[in-house]
């Protein structure tokens, strides 16, 4: 137990407050926060406040405090969730994932590199060369995936604009193999939320030259700090293995989509034409496309008519200006999905064989979007908040099963607590055909114009009765939804209105055939790589492709399959304040990211059943000097008889259960005791000791 700091700091893990009630929880939040203390456990699960300031709690000796100690020896520390993580990888051989939550700004991406610096670190003691470089890689992806997948928002500096679960694959001997990233990516639809424009990724910042292509305002901040970055992920391109071809291609993306952005059309009348040929001829030029099929695809698509006659249908000023939009995004999509795709093809343990090295054992670490409520909230908050009803049920779920397991391995009984179960919730989301994603995905494929609005109704009249559902039509006298256009959906983490306007849009996400085509037909081989669906002719693309959301479902579902069948750690982030303050501590900004992350919950359930096990002999050696017939040595026939003196000795006998191989403490104040009187024993043994050594006794 980590109660090793001293009680000024507060409370070191969560269980041991008086009580479970909000007020308590969160005065020891903001106290253990101006402390300096921003990590807290509540069992095995550690709550982190962004500091928002540089902390010396990383070097290399406090990882050795760490490394293979068991959680309660130290202080609470991601470094503790990491090495537990580890240690159940090596030593039981399992399979285990850290899954790390939180709004923008909380600090899981920082919680991740820590994560993966501190495997990194106690790894490969012997320095073996093929290990090293695949520690590199897997060290150097990060940056690379930073560079191209994060950007500037109003809410954090350098936002992720993906979720990421990547795994470490290891060997028997605990030293990683290789790895694999999975991306789940909303980008094409985030962007508009938080007002930032592509440029803002950290790479376009980051790359003056290109940014003097463009005429942007952000041009600007290029600085001293954007060209190291430069150079960092120049270098790691290359340890990762990317060829000069391919970064040259990357390069020309980048600028191409530059280029799009400054592209204008007008009209003369009768039809759009192009504002500045010169730019079409730098696009073309950069995608090593002809400039007649470039201005062709920015201005014309090719339909299919009924009668199966293709024909060039010329587009509307409108029209034009969505479909360079679709295309500026859709090629920074599949230029990250295709570098992700590149380093995975690095890391990919290959030639393993079991037989001969062992059983492979993986730690996944998941990064991902927390909880969204905005003043508005739209289509990208439905699928983040979506994610997180399945991380929540994966939470319940595992936290609990994991428990139930442990009880009936031991041949312990225990009293099953209640608590919200989220799948209703989940369903009303994804449930086949009558679920919101079915409702919206139907819409998408009617034909004709279906509107949000009709899509709405739609939903109001299949999902009316659901009680986590309502929309303002179907309760008008709610003020809490200001429009016709708004429902509302009752989260597990509270309630979030969203408007449906851009609903359908978003969803269908259309991208013009002909720049698939455009693309596809490239003669710079990267490029085309990326774009294998641009093979199809016109009639041969019958088939609708899968919406956003359903992609995006399907996506989170392989997720959550891959996480339930490890042992699951969890970091949940909070973040302090809107400033990036490191002195305030916002209390209601906070309160409410502990209520809709379930922490009370999380500590009830704790809580309910027994807070803390430890096999008996490892009980046993730390509490032995509380006992008068346990110390030094104990001469009972078992470990066990040894720790039942323990117990009775010190009148604990109702707060504990025995298993077969470890010992129950339902309250954690019955440990907590043990360690204070073990604490202000030791001064008076190291006393002892001394005077023996010099001989005085
Ligand atoms: V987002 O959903 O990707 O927009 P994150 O990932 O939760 O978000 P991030 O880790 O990027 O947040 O943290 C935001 C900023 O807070 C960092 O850039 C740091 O300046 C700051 N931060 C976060 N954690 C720490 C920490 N442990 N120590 C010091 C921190 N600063
Ligand atoms: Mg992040």
């Amino acid at each position: 137990m980590a109660e090793l700091e001293g009680l000024e700091f507060g409370k070191s893990d969560f269980v041991l407050l008086d009580e479970v009630t909000m007020e308590q929880f969160m005065d020891n939040l903001k106290l253990r926060f101006e402390k300096g203390r921003i990590y807290t456990f509540i069992g095995e699960v550690v709550v982190s406040v962004n500091p928002y300031k540089h902390l010396d709690i990383y070097g290399k000796e406090v990882i050795e405090d760490y490394r293979g100690r068991e959680l309660y020896e130290n202080p609470p520390h991601l470094f503790a969730v990491a090495d537990a993580a580890y240690k159940a990888m090596k030593r039981r051989a399992k399979d285990t994932c850290i899954v790390i939550s939180g709004e923008s700004g909380a600090g899981k991406t920082e919680a991740s590199k820590y994560i993966m610096q501190y495997i990194a670190a106690i790894t490969n003691p012997n320095q073996r060369a093929e290990v090293e470089s695949v520690k590199n890689v897997l060290l150097k992806s990060n940056c690379v995936l930073e560079a191209f997948g994060n950007a500037k928002t109003n809410r954090n500096d350098n936002s992720s604009r993906f979720g990421k679960y990547m795994d470490i694959n290891f060997n028997f001997n605990g030293d990683p193999t290789g790895g694999h990233i999975n991306n789940y990516l909303l980008e094409k639809v985030r962007p508009s939320r938080s007002n930032i424009t592509i440029s803002k990724y950290t790479v376009f910042l980051s790359f003056p030259f290109f940014l003097s292509l463009c005429h942007s305002k952000s041009s600007s901040q290029a600085s001293n700090n954007d060209s190291l970055c430069h150079k960092a992920v120049m270098a790691a391109l290359k340890v990762i293995g990317f060829t000069t071809e391919e970064i040259s291609s990357i390069y020309k993306i980048l600028s191409t989509i530059l280029h799009l952005g400054n592209l204008q059309f007008t009209s003369d009348g009768e039809h759009v034409v192009l504002v500045g040929e010169d730019t079409v001829k730098h696009i073309s030029e950069l995608t090593s496309t002809e400039p007649e099929n470039t201005r062709k695809a920015l201005l014309y698509r090719t339909v299919a008519t009924g009668g199966g006659e293709v024909i060039e249908k010329g587009h509307n000023e409108q029209e034009a200006s969505y479909g360079r939009d679709a295309f500026a995004k859709a090629l920074y999509e599949r230029l990250f999905a295709w570098i992700v795709g590149r380093i995975n093809s690095v890391i990919e343990v290959k030639d393993y064989n079991p037989a001969l090295h062992g059983k492979n054992t993986v730690i996944g670490v998941l990064d991902i979007y927390g909880f969204e409520i905005f003043d508005n909230n739209s289509f990208e908050q439905f699928c983040i908040n979506y994610c997180n009803e399945k991380l929540q049920q994966l939470f319940i779920e595992l936290i609990l099963r994991q428990e139930q397991d442990e009880y009936q391995r031991e041949g312990i009984t225990w009293q099953h607590i209640e608590y919200f179960n989220n799948q209703i919730i989940v369903d009303l989301v994804e449930q086949p055909h009558k679920g919101i994603i079915s409702i919206l995905d139907e819409a998408c494929l009617t034909a004709g114009k279906v509107t949000d609005t009709v899509c709405l109704d739609s939903m109001n009249k299949k999902l009316g009765q659901h009680p986590h559902y309502t929309s303002r039509k179907l309760c008008p006298g709610d003020k809490t939804m200001e429009f016709n256009r708004d429902f509302r959906i009752r989260h597990y983490a509270g309630d979030v209105t969203y408007s449906v306007e851009g609903f359908l849009d978003k969803n269908k996400d259309p991208l013009f055939q002909d720049f698939k085509r455009l693309m596809y037909n490239s003669s710079d081989h990267v490029l085309k790589e990326m774009w294998p669906d641009g093979k199809m002719s016109i009639t041969e693309v019958t088939k609708r492709p899968l919406t956003a959301a359903t992609l995006f479902k399907n996506s989170i579902i392989a997720l959550v399959d891959k996480l339930a069948c490890k042992e699951p750690y969890y970091v949940r982030c909070i973040k302090p304040n809107e400033v990036k303050s490191p002195l305030l501590f916002d209390d209601g900004r906070c309160q409410h990211q502990v209520a809709y992350l379930g922490l009370l919950e999380n500590v009830r359930v704790r809580r309910a059943g027994f807070a803390y096990r430890q096999p008996y002999a490892r009980f046993l050696q730390r509490y032995k000097m509380t006992c008068e017939y346990t110390w030094p040595n104990h001469l009972m026939s078992t470990d066990q008889e040894a720790v039942e003196a323990i117990v009775n000795q010190h009148g604990f006998e109702d707060d504990v259960a025995y298993g077969h191989t470890k010992l129950f403490v339902r309250t954690p104040r019955t440990l907590f005791t043990l360690e204070q009187e073990r604490a202000a024993l030791i001064p008076i043994l190291v006393l002892f000791l001394q005077k023996v050594w010099r001989g005085a006794l």
